[in-house]
């Protein structure tokens, strides 16, 4: 029987390339060795600030960007978070099973309470037992994330463990599988923070319906050093950034990298060109499915009886064994 790999992602922002590199590539590459289960997370989009018309489009647009990418529907279910009520639920059952000190630890919290301080709600506080929730409802073995997840996947593997030792077991614990490559994209023009769908500077993402111009504009000014010898050197962070893109993108072994670039001048322009070869396909077929909306809203509910059989499963155990009638 093949593993049952899950993840989600929010419709916070326009998607990018950290996004796409450190996940979304990596389960379109693996859905044929894996039973895909893939969750557009919008309940968690409303944890900051947004817009509720803006947030509906945004959550079509980033379904049908993801079967642009390559998730097709005879390997991976796809699905909307706030159309299956059990994520909820069941996340309040773990939220009084997960210490407040474990929650207190969450670094992303900090960050982004930091990135907007007038806008710290109980929601985004709570953002890990809701991502919990979501895993641990489809028995999910494994979940394919970018490094800043790794946090959260360790609180719901910590809550599994602890449901399943306290109650009866209910909940698989599921493993993280991290790239090694590209697990970290960060912000062109600010390497020291990672590319993000909330940066305030729309320079340093480079977004996956960004033209061929505006790539090669932003990349061009990346910031990088003044040594101008290409090297994977962890510590020249803006080079190394630029360097892990080209090889997620190539696959070329780091050697052959680092020979075939005098200067950063011409390891821009190859970079630039080599992400346009990468998303202009997927633009196409994005362009291309959005032409009908209503194909997009079929898609949406196509998976949702299946989806919800699991959900429930999972969740009436859970209820029955905290005591819940
Ligand atoms: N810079 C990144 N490099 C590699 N992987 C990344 N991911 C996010 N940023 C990078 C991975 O993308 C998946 C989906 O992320 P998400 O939308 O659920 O939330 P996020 O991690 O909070 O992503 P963003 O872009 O930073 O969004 P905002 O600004 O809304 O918080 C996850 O697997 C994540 O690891």
């Amino acid at each position: 029987m093949k593993k049952r790999s899950f993840s989600g992602i929010q419709p916070t922002g326009k998607l990018h390339l950290g996004n796409y590199l450190g996940a979304v590539k990596n389960w379109v590459d693996s859905q044929e060795q894996y039973d895909n289960i893939y969750c557009v997370v919008n309940s968690h989009a409303i944890t900051v600030y947004h817009d509720p018309k803006e947030l509906q489009q945004r959550t079509f647009e980033l379904f049908a960007i993801l079967l642009a990418c390559g998730l097709d529907s005879k390997y991976s279910k796809m699905f909307v978070q706030s159309r299956i009520d059990y994520h909820a639920a069941l996340a309040w059952i773990l939220d009084c099973n997960i210490a407040i000190g474990d929650m207190n630890r969450m670094t992303q919290f900090k960050d982004k309470s930091q990135k907007s301080p007038k806008n710290i709600n109980v929601g985004l506080f709570n953002y890990p037992a809701l991502m919990a929730a979501d895993i641990l409802l489809y028995q999910s073995d494994i979940v394919q994330i970018g490094d800043d997840q790794k946090q959260h996947l360790e609180l719901a593997r910590d809550v599994a463990i602890r449901f399943n030792e306290r109650y009866g077991t209910c909940f698989t614990v599921p493993e993280p599988i991290i790239a090694e490559v590209g697990a970290r994209i960060m912000s062109l023009d600010n390497p020291q923070a990672k590319m993000s769908k909330s940066n305030t500077s729309e320079n340093g993402i480079i977004y996956m319906l960004d033209s061929k111009d505006a790539i090669v504009k932003k990349v061009k000014r990346a910031v990088t050093d003044s040594l101008n010898h290409v090297a994977f050197d962890t510590s020249r962070i803006g080079l190394y950034n630029l360097l892990s893109i080209y090889e997620c993108l190539t696959k070329k072994p780091r050697d052959e990298i680092e020979k075939s670039f005098t200067g950063y001048g011409d390891l821009k322009i190859a970079l630039a060109e080599e992400i346009f070869r990468e998303l202009e396909p997927i633009q196409r077929k994005y362009y291309q499915l959005t032409k009908d909306i209503g194909y997009i809203q079929q898609l949406v509910i196509q998976h949702e009886e299946y989806i919800k059989d699991i959900a429930s499963d999972t969740y009436n155990r859970a209820k029955n064994l905290v005591g819940l009638i």
